[in-house]
């Protein structure tokens, strides 16, 4: 009999949810910066054993309701744990349990849902600090096992998976077993440039930049022809993304190159265009294409 379900990841912005994701299923899926709000999109990384699938969904951070599109990311988050099988909430091991892990593990314990809790970021702690952290996840009063974790050099994950899948329910799988996610190519693609974005800003022009995929053509010697649109909302940020002499435009095409290339096991020419669009986080319409339900 095999087992399968959804796994919603729960925790504090920067905790190492989506490095974990990708940790677990063995590819990149997941963005990941260490700016807040990285993640905007619900992504489900799928990871398949012998006869276990866990469906991993890696949730935009969770904070109060601002303008339109953190609406949209919140009521994604609120329905992502109605409909999912297990939690997992990670904590950052660096980082004193707070009142937001508080406010989690009550979430965890009020819906009743299954769930298991990672301490991550063990790699940066000696054995004082990890225990010390292992017992003030303790006092979260979740019903269940803890984790010492690294999710950047997989020490412990194993053993969380393992113990994960016991919370599953049994059934058949959910996706085809080399699924690794359920994003469309298109917008894997366009996070992976916006990934890079972030990477190389810093301030508030990270949350001001959605970057949506245009024209893709392949060229009969196998190249693929790349264009991406990089909306922000202002002709400052505008000048600042492009930098002087276009120095940091170029810096995050040819590092979102590599990333496209590595991600598609092809060569490819990309072609980044930045364009002013006013309060595109409250457009709608953009927020619609752009997959941010
Ligand atoms: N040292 C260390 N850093 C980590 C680990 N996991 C994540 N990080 C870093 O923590 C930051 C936030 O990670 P991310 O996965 O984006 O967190 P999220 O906001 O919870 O999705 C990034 O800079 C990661 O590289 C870990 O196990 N050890
Ligand atoms: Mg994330």
């Amino acid at each position: 009999m095999t087992r399968s379900g959804f796994v919603a990841l729960a925790g504090r912005p920067n905790a190492g949810k989506s490095t974990l994701v990708n940790r677990v299923v063995g590819d990149k899926v997941a963005i990941v910066s260490d700016k807040p709000q990285t993640t905007r999109r619900e992504v489900r990384g799928i990871a398949t054993g012998a006869d276990w699938q866990l469906v991993l969904v890696d949730l935009p951070g969770v904070q109060r309701p601002r303008d339109p599109m953190t609406e949209r990311m919140q009521h994604s988050v609120e329905r992502a744990l109605k409909d999912a099988d297990a939690v997992l909430f990670t904590l950052n091991g660096e980082q004193q349990v707070g009142k937001g892990d508080r406010f989690i593990a009550r979430a965890i314990r009020g819906a009743g849902l299954k769930a298991v809790v990672a301490v991550n970021k063990v790699d940066q702690l000696s054995k004082k600090r990890t225990l010390d952290a292992l017992l003030a996840a303790e006092g979260l009063n979740i019903d269940t096992e803890i984790f010492p974790i690294s999710a950047r050099t997989g020490e412990g994950v194993p053993e969380l998976v393992q113990y994960l899948v016991t919370l599953l329910p049994e059934g058949p799988f959910l996706y085809p077993a080399e699924d690794r996610s359920d994003a469309p190519e298109r917008v894997h693609l366009a996070e992976l440039i916006r990934e890079q974005v972030l990477l190389r800003t810093r301030d508030e022009l990270p949350h001001a930049v959605e970057v949506d995929l245009g024209e893709l053509t392949e060229r009969e010697d196998g190249l693929l022809e790349l264009e991406a649109f990089l909306w922000v909302e202002g002709n400052s940020q505008k000048a600042i993304l492009i930098g002087a002499g276009g120095t940091m435009i170029k810096a995050i095409g040819s590092a979102a190159r590599k990333e496209l290339q590595a991600s598609l096991g092809r060569r490819v020419h990309l072609e980044l265009r930045v364009r002013v669009r006013k309060a595109w986080r409250r457009d709608d319409a953009l927020l619609d294409r752009l997959g941010i339900e």
